[in-house]
């Protein structure tokens, strides 16, 4: 990041022809001085060349958290397979580079990603499995280096139906190979009420850089949840790390469940990321259409089930967002679905070219969807995978990592392509 910086820096001054001046990371400030006077000397009507274009672009891609053009190969990463799991649905990194890996049918792995051996953690909860229901995502304590804790997802039965509930528990690891358990469970957070079927349970989680934990809750197919605060389903949660509602969220006053929700108006959120500047973005299931990547305020309602820019299965129309401009619009809405579910914001180093832009897997899409976060957000490319893709993750050392869906999935990392 730093290099690039400075290469771009100077890039200016010498395709402008302006001069005279050496330019390197060693520039006196005298000389910088001196190339600012006579830049801002220069007619207005002065010939630009196409590198300075692009090097005016970048300095504004830049200012808006962008990366800068580079030279990317074509295409960017080569894929390796890793590993097999049954019906993967999320990972996450251990700080010493060991990968957990949660399975839908109830099962928690953890992987030695370079010796490739596998082993389970045992004393995950009972879920309820079936549909779109069952063991969901995995992430750790913001100090889990010191307190051990990890965070579930996962589908439960209960009175009245099913719901997603969240668990923490200390990972305890055992002394050799990669097999541990989950000690002191305790369950800090539950979908209320529970409902019939077992659809859109959502259920992904994100801590922030303050410790808060973030909870993406499906409106579990039944629509209008989503537009009543005294459910808490259908909406987007912030919440301390013991599963209590967290101190300014927007309508604490009205208590109750409401007392957790930050935004509401959301279908089924599958993905949940922050950006470099710290903005929550979070992707969405449509019905029939309208697939939606939304940047995440306070105490914003993003519409559902009133607007969507998808139909009902049935083929019935559901209003537009612009009919409704009082609900939240989409920043990017996909029709035909891409059906979204995983999702990095890229901060690594190993792909340069990819900093500060969104990766979403595709479900229905079978690919890699990547998109820009800039003042114009948008999809910028999308890589076909070949199998639907369920989870995405940034590893230790840059390097992407993809979970495919269902059975035999592989875990498949990307690096560059150097080639
Ligand atoms: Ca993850
Ligand atoms: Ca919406
Ligand atoms: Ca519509």
């Amino acid at each position: 990041m730093r290099t690039s910086r400075l290469s771009v820096t100077c890039l200016a001054p010498v395709v402008i022809s302006l001069s005279l001046l050496a330019c390197d990371a060693s520039t006196p400030a005298a000389s910088n001085t001196r190339t600012k006077a006579q830049a801002k000397a220069l007619p207005v009507a002065v010939h630009v060349s196409p590198r300075v274009l692009l090097a005016q672009q970048a300095s504004a891609q830049r200012a808006e958290g962008m990366s800068p053009p580079r030279r990317i190969p074509d295409p960017p990463f080569v894929s390796n397979e890793v590993a097999r799991f049954d019906q993967p649905w999320a990972m996450t990194f251990l700080p010493d580079g060991r990968l957990l890996v949660t399975e839908k049918p109830g099962h928690l792995r953890l992987i030695n990603v370079a010796t490739r051996q596998t082993g389970e953690i045992l004393g995950v909860p009972t879920v309820a499995y079936g549909g779109q229901g069952g063991l969901g995502d995995v992430i750790l304590h913001p100090q889990y280096a010191s307190n051990g804790l990890v965070y579930l997802s996962y589908a439960e039965e209960g009175s009245g139906g099913r719901g997603a509930a969240i668990a923490r528990a200390r990972l305890q690891l055992d002394a050799s190979g990669n097999s541990g358990s989950l000690q002191n469970l305790q369950v800090i957070w539950r979908q209320t009420p529970k409902v019939s079927g077992d659809a859109h349970y959502s259920h992904r989680l994100l801590f922030d850089r303050e410790g808060k934990l973030w909870v993406s809750s499906g409106e579990r197919q039944k629509g209008s949840p989503a537009q009543d605060l005294q459910s808490n389903l259908g909406k987007i949660l912030r919440l301390n790390d013991d599963g209590t509602p967290a101190s300014g969220n927007p309508f604490a006053d009205q208590g109750g469940r409401a007392a957790q929700v930050w935004s509401y108006g959301h279908r089924n959120v599958l993905g949940l990321a922050l950006d470099a500047t710290g903005r929550l973005w979070a992707h969405e299931m449509g019905p029939a259409g309208g697939d939606e990547l939304n940047l995440i305020e306070r105490g914003s309602n993003y519409g559902w089930p009133i607007v969507s820019n998808g139909d009902n299965y049935d083929g019935s129309p559901i209003p537009d967002h612009p009919t409704r401009p009082e609900f939240n619009a989409p920043e990017i809405s996909w029709t035909p679905v891409i059906a979204p579910a995983g999702f990095v914001i890229y901060n690594g180093d190993l792909f340069p070219y990819f900093q500060n832009y969104g990766f979403i897997g595709g479900l229905a899409s079978q690919a890699l969807i990547q998109v820009q976060l800039n003042a114009t957000p948008s999809e910028v490319r999308r890589y076909p995978m070949g199998r639907r893709i369920r989870e995405v993750e940034q590893g230790p050392d840059g390097a992407l990592w993809l979970l495919e869906d269902g059975a035999d999935a592989r875990l498949l990392k990307l690096t560059p392509n150097r080639s």
